[in-house]
């Protein structure tokens, strides 16, 4: 019904901003204890976001904007990010992704500003990735879901690894949105499902290598099998195998995906968007969520694309 898909879409952009902003003082550490995650969610101060949020918003006002089914203005969109990088200099950004908004700023076509970067090459970021979740609220499937996350990845991160982990992410946050909360979930027919969506055979590999991880892995051993780094083929993995581990609890995947380490904010928001997605806003911890700086808009936002 409309109420449990509003409370499912507020899920997906509340629990992604949530895990980065829980995550977010912890990015780079090599693990993080229990008891410095319950000392974040506990503690009273304002959970603040990183620039992970803050490309999901613009991610998520451009779809709110556009006309149903007329998919991504990709200049516009490269635009807003480049516009919210400018506006917004103390979030965390990464290493090279401002030299992108930069040449987008200064004029440049989003096309051959993506691939100024690495020598021609383009990114391998996370960062297209870690923005993607709302495509998955405005695609009518998940294969729809994977080819408009790849183009919305495409603005920014011109190499082939870095834009179809946007494409994978979007697929997976689709098909958690499809899945049915408090019923068995299937983790094997979930990575089928993204499988099918998927765009090229190193991911095909990276499912297959999160398949194989045992599921009851720690994370510091499923961090040293799949990764915990700031690039695309790196981070995504884990917060998959972080969502397959706990789907039914936001607040533990999220927390698997923080106590591995590395680049805790992007993974801990991948793991947030596709539990938040399954599990909804209700099922968020209601402590963090009180606190989370831009959780009215976030929410209101979920609810304009759920309607959409
Ligand atoms: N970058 C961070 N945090 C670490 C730094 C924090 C602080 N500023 C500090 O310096 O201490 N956080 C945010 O960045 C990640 C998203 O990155 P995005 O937007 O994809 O950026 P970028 O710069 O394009 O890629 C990130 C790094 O990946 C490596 N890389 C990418 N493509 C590469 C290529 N073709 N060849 C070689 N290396 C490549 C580089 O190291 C890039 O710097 C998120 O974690 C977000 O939270
Ligand atoms: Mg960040
Ligand atoms: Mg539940
Ligand atoms: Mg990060």
């Amino acid at each position: 019904n409309a109420g449990d898909r509003r409370d499912r879409a507020a899920g997906l952009l509340l629990g992604a901003a949530l895990g980065d902003a829980l995550g977010a003082r912890f990015e780079g550490m090599s693990a993080v204890r229990a008891e410095r995650l319950d000392e974040v969610e506990t503690s009273g101060e304002e959970l603040r976001y990183t620039d992970d949020t803050v490309l999901t918003l613009v991610l998520a006002e451009h779809l709110v904007e556009q006309e149903p089914g007329s998919g991504i203005r990709s200049q516009d969109l490269a635009l807003g990010f480049a516009r919210a990088w400018r506006a917004e200099p103390g979030r965390g950004w990464g290493g090279s992704i401002g030299n992108v908004f930069r040449a987008v700023l200064a004029g440049s076509e989003w096309s051959s500003a993506a691939r100024s970067s690495f020598g021609g090459q383009g990114s391998y970021g996370n960062g297209a990735a870690m923005r993607v979740s709302p495509v998955a609220l405005v695609a009518p499937t998940a294969p729809e879901a994977a080819a408009l996350g790849q183009r919305s990845g495409e603005v920014t991160h011109a190499h082939p690894d870095g834009s179809h982990a946007a494409a994978v992410q979007a697929c997976a946050v689709h098909l958690a949105l499809s899945t049915t909360p408090g019923t068995a979930f299937d983790a094997d027919r979930f990575l089928d499902g993204v499988a099918s969506c998927c765009p090229d055979s190193r991911w095909i590999s990276l499912l297959e290598r999160t398949r194989a991880t045992p599921r009851s892995s720690s994370p510091g051993e499923a961090a040293e099998r799949l990764g915990n780094d700031v690039t695309a083929p790196g981070s995504v993995p884990l917060a998959l195998f972080a969502f397959l581990r706990h789907p039914d609890s936001p607040r533990e995947a999220v927390r698997f995906a923080i106590a591995a380490g590395g680049d805790t904010d992007t993974i801990g928001s991948m793991a947030g968007a596709l539990a938040g997605a399954r599990c909804g806003a209700t099922a968020l911890p209601p402590g963090p969520l009180r606190r989370l700086e831009g959780a009215a808009r976030l929410r209101e936002l979920g609810s304009l694309l759920a309607s959409g």
